[in-house]
């Protein structure tokens, strides 16, 4: 039962047939229920040789498949000489022990699967720790359990369970060694959590920052790219992107953000790794406004916007704004999927992030978050207040300059939170001949929105990851 050893569970270039029981909540139809299951098993590298659908009113204790269908799996297992066994469920390791034994072939589930790309996309020293984390969490008390069984076939010998992942660090058998290994590595991404809270910290004081999030293939670095100087690694393949980018994102007149792009959500995602990813997603988290990227073109976009939306609160991002973008309307050729939307969020905005279609609005869009409402009017500052003069030059868009008396006149369209960082800067202004509080109370009076501006948020508690 040579198969039977799991001491490459790597799904690379292995032929694959994909299982998935539909339960009555299940989320797909028969049509669409492995769509997600091929396009992850392709990106982790996978060949899909066969595909299995039963539905059942519950899962099957044992197997999770009824009796039956466990055979059928078998025989189309050794037809079509595959040697993985995909489930999009989430299987028990006693489940995974009786259906290896059924069918004589390996068996991984829709976690294990996620775990693996992630392991293999892992570049940076931040990611591989994290995956290295997330699966010592999760796959090997999983492993440990299959222990057992692994014993009896091979006699005993130790063979090199879960080899796979970041430095194919072999998985220490002894739960002593895995405590201590999961402590050091826990420690040191402490450590750079740490570090990025500072960096986040002092980005969001020096700027306005804004994070794309979206589920996987949404088309987030390829948004990202558009509205910036780019450098995003951009796939067709699912998570593509496994870490950060930070790019500035120029609105003109002088007035920019910082953009964040980040790795793709997924439903299901296993626990484990949420918590591990919560360094790169550190950015999203304390974000001024956050764009969710929605792909419309793509049958299960409801689901996915509710799995973005789920997934920002189990993070905590719940303090700011949230700007719904919908993506790929250049696909969308029946123009009432896009009124259906448009219908449930009014406030959302259809763009294409490859033809550039839609970028303009939601350009401007940000830019009155980042600045407030803009409105005309005329500054007075003195010419000897040198710092305010450059800021409102270099700034604002200054329509006209009236100099004299040791003062000019700007006239400027400016937004809110720009006065309020003229204010900062000191020194006395007049607007519209005014003083700056009032002015303000009788121009903006009505844009209560200006107040939701998220305050600032204080180097928070570190989390214990
Ligand atoms: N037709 C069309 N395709 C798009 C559009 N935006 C992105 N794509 C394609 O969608 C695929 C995924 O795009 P990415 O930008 O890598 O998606 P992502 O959200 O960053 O994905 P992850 O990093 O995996 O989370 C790529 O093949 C893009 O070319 C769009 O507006 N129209
Ligand atoms: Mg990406």
């Amino acid at each position: 039962m040579a198969q039977n050893q799991r001491e490459q569970i790597r799904v690379v270039a292995e032929k694959a047939v994909l299982v998935a029981v539909l339960l009555p909540n299940s989320l797909h139809g028969p049509d669409a229920a492995l769509d997600e299951l091929r396009a992850l098993a392709e990106t982790a590298g996978a060949v899909v040789v066969g595909e299995l659908i039963q539905n059942r009113a519950k899962p099957s204790g044992k197997t999770y498949l009824g009796k039956g269908k466990v055979q059928e799996l078998a025989d189309l297992v050794s037809m079509m000489g595959a040697s993985l066994v995909i489930f999009d469920n989430d299987l028990a390791p006693s489940q995974i022990k009786a259906i290896e034994e059924g069918t004589n072939c390996k068996v991984i589930d829709r976690s294990e699967l996620i775990l693996d790309i992630f392991a293999n996309r892992a570049a940076t020293h931040a990611a591989k720790l994290q995956v290295e984390i997330a699966q010592l969490e999760y796959t090997y008390p999983r492993l440990r359990a299959m222990w057992d069984h692994l014993e009896t076939i091979v006699g005993g010998a130790p063979i090199g369970i879960g080899t796979r992942g970041p430095g194919e660090q072999q998985l220490e058998i002894d739960r002593r060694l895995v405590k201590n290994r999961l402590r050091n590595l826990k420690r040191e991404l402490n450590q750079i959590l740490q570090r990025k809270v500072r960096e986040v910290h002092k980005r969001n004081l020096d700027h306005f920052t804004v994070g794309l999030v979206g589920y996987t293939n949404a088309g987030k670095s390829t948004l990202f790219n558009s509205l910036t100087a780019g450098g995003a690694f951009s796939h067709e393949k699912l998570f593509a992107t496994l870490g950060t980018r930070i790019e500035r994102w120029d609105f003109g007149g002088g007035t920019a953000a910082m953009l964040s792009d980040t790795v793709g959500f997924i439903r299901d995602l296993p626990h484990h790794l949420v918590a591990s990813f919560r360094s790169t997603l550190e950015e999203t988290i304390h974000s001024d406004l956050i764009i969710i990227v929605v792909d419309i073109s793509d049958p299960n976009s409801q689901m996915h916007l509710e799995t973005v939306q789920n997934t920002l609160d189990a993070i905590k991002a719940t303090r700011q704004k949230r700007l719904l973008v919908l993506n790929k309307i250049d696909q969308q050729e029946d123009s009432r999927q896009i009124m259906c939307w448009l219908n449930n969020h009014p406030d959302a905005i259809c763009i294409s992030a490859i033809t550039k279609e839609g970028l303009d609005e939601l350009s401007n869009t940000v830019r009155e978050s980042v600045i407030g409402k803009v409105r005309e009017i005329v500054i007075t500052i003195q010419l000897s207040d040198s710092r305010a003069v450059d800021f409102i030059e270099k700034r604002t868009e200054v329509l006209n300059r009236d100099y004299g008396d040791g003062q000019v006149n700007f006239t400027v369209g400016i937004g809110r939170r720009q006065i309020d960082q003229v204010l900062a800067i000191g020194g006395a202004i007049l607007i519209d001949g005014k003083n700056p509080q009032e002015a303000i109370s009788l121009l903006w009076k009505e844009d209560e929105s200006d107040k939701d501006r998220p305050l600032r948020i204080p180097p928070h508690e570190l989390p214990e990851i």
